[in-house]
């Protein structure tokens, strides 16, 4: 269920998105990115892209991972990595590609974002096991394509890679939290570049011309960390992935942003570091949607895109270990509770929680979110808000990031609804997506996760015969004893939220 690429919405978004290489400069004003044309894809296509403006930017390659220093001794510390991405212009048009600018330049916005992440995946349980700063894009080579703009554009069909060295340079690895995913909009006035501050209100307000280069930094900061303990698991039960994102002003259709790799990481002696081997194969998507047996995007997706996926591990003898993950693409609200819709008393065990230090942690609560069972759902969240210098700095999913919640339970999995809430006030506090969850219901004859109408017809189209559909207490015959039990769970359903 991969979203499509589409392009049918640029009318409803045109008059903003119908940008021009000459004359509009995507990245300086905060406009919404592509995900309305996603979702378009969801409508029947009325119309063409033929002579209208597309920023459509790919991520081609997401490979060739490298180490670049540590903190501790091996096996007992942490490495610094970065992986190698590599962009390439599907759109119309190019796409604005400038240097954020060296000490003493004043600071430019117009440039894309790269999300470097690494995953683990054992025994059934994907977990985000680091990532990096957001990377900002500073040239494009412009490969294999006629005509080659200059450096500050990626022209249409050309790539650009981003190697290892390219995407370990400190200098050019900024906050996530100053980057907002969904409009690809970033305030160079008082930024981390700017100030040389993370997050905080700087005393000095900054001026929009860089002060803060890559003197100064640790070798592992805002790279991509990762614990030698978290790797080290890794064995033939065990599987790495890579994951690289793009976010660009404008881009018409994210769907081709993401990409990862699965990757194999060995440590050489002789080397004192990490050595990867790309595995592969490249995949053109998020890695959660490798890993789930079932996703759901979440709906609405006015404020972006999550996904929720899940796998159900059967451990015999009638019990269920269930895997949710939650991704947070790319909704600058953050997300901050997850709920899944559960049978009332049912028994549950071994519920647990994961979420790799964020790459700011020295800023967030990395306190885990506590589940509460109700009658009807199991709901995690995130301790009291925690406040620093009047900003929230509560434990939420921030963009480019993905939390593990699992349990294991004797019901099996039924079509449901589970939920989340937004932490950043906005319409749609709340967004679902349909995966399955331990709520059963007996009169869900069409396993849509709510007894309804439908079923009500499913039954009186087969009443009087055996079914077998509606037979409900599976006594050969459908009839008011199966009606019965309709009625008795007529409207109730398997939806959080
Ligand atoms: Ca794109
Ligand atoms: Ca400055
Ligand atoms: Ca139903
Ligand atoms: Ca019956």
């Amino acid at each position: 269920m991969h979203k499509p690429i589409s392009f049918v919405a640029i009318g409803a978004a045109g008059a903003a998105i119908a940008l021009s290489f000459v004359a509009v400069s995507v990245a300086q004003q905060p406009q919404s990115v592509g995900r309305v044309a996603e979702r378009a894809s969801e409508q029947p296509m009325t119309g063409s892209s033929a002579g209208v403006d597309i920023i459509d930017v790919e991520i081609s390659e997401c490979f060739a991972a490298r180490e670049w220093g540590r903190v501790g001794s091996y096996p007992t510390g942490y490495a610094a990595f970065a992986i190698s991405t590599q962009s390439h212009n599907v759109g119309t048009v190019p796409v604005e590609w400038y240097t954020p600018g060296a000490i003493g330049q004043v600071l430019d916005n117009r440039h894309p974002f790269i999300g470097q992440n690494m995953y683990r995946l054992r025994d059934g349980r994907l977990e985000q096991i680091g990532q990096a700063f957001i990377k900002h894009g500073f040239f494009s080579e412009n490969a294999m394509c006629d005509p080659q703009p200059d450096g500050q554009h990626l022209g249409v069909g050309c790539f650009d890679t981003y190697d290892t060295v390219s995407n370990q340079i400190q200098q050019y690895l900024g906050p996530r939290s100053e980057v907002n995913p969904q409009t690809g909009y970033w305030e160079p006035c008082g930024s981390h570049f700017d100030t040389g501050l993370i997050g905080y209100p700087a005393s000095d307000p900054g001026d929009c011309i860089r002060t803060h280069g890559t003197s100064g930094h640790t070798v592992t900061e805002h790279r991509l960390s990762v614990y030698d303990q978290d790797i080290l698991d890794a064995d033939a039960n065990t599987d790495l992935f890579i994951e690289g994102f793009y976010i660009v002003a404008g881009d018409e259709n994210t769907a081709n942003n993401w990409r990862h790799e699965r990757t194999q990481l060995d440590y050489d002696f002789g080397l004192s570091r990490w050595v990867f081997t790309d595995i592969g194969p490249q995949v053109l998507s998020p890695v959660i949607e490798q890993w789930a047996d079932e996703f759901d995007y979440t709906l609405p997706a006015a404020d972006g895109d999550a996904i929720v996926g899940l796998r159900v591990v059967d451990l015999g003898s009638g019990f269920y270990r269930y895997e949710y993950n939650v991704y947070n693409m790319d909704i600058d609200r953050e997300l901050e509770s997850f709920s899944v819709p559960i049978n009332d008393g049912i028994n549950l065990f071994l519920l647990g929680f994961h979420a790799h230090p964020e790459d700011e942690e020295v800023l967030y609560s990395m306190s885990d979110w506590t589940p509460t069972v109700t009658t009807d759902a199991i709901t995690w969240t995130p301790p009291a808000p925690d406040t620093n210098a009047g900003e929230d700095f509560s434990n939420t999913i921030r963009y480019g990031t993905m939390y593990t919640f699992w349990f294991t339970t004797d019901v099996a999995p039924s079509a449901a609804k589970v939920a989340l809430t937004h932490r950043k006030p906005g319409a749609d506090g709340t967004i679902t997506a349909a995966v399955s969850a331990p709520c059963s219901l007996l009169a869900d004859i069409n396993g849509d996760g709510v007894v309804d109408t439908a079923d009500l017809g499913v039954l009186l189209s087969q009443f009087g015969t055996m079914g077998p559909e509606a037979d409900l207490n599976g006594d050969m015959v459908v009839d008011t004893a199966d009606l019965g039990q309709l009625l008795t769970e007529f409207g109730s359903n398997c939806f959080a939220g």
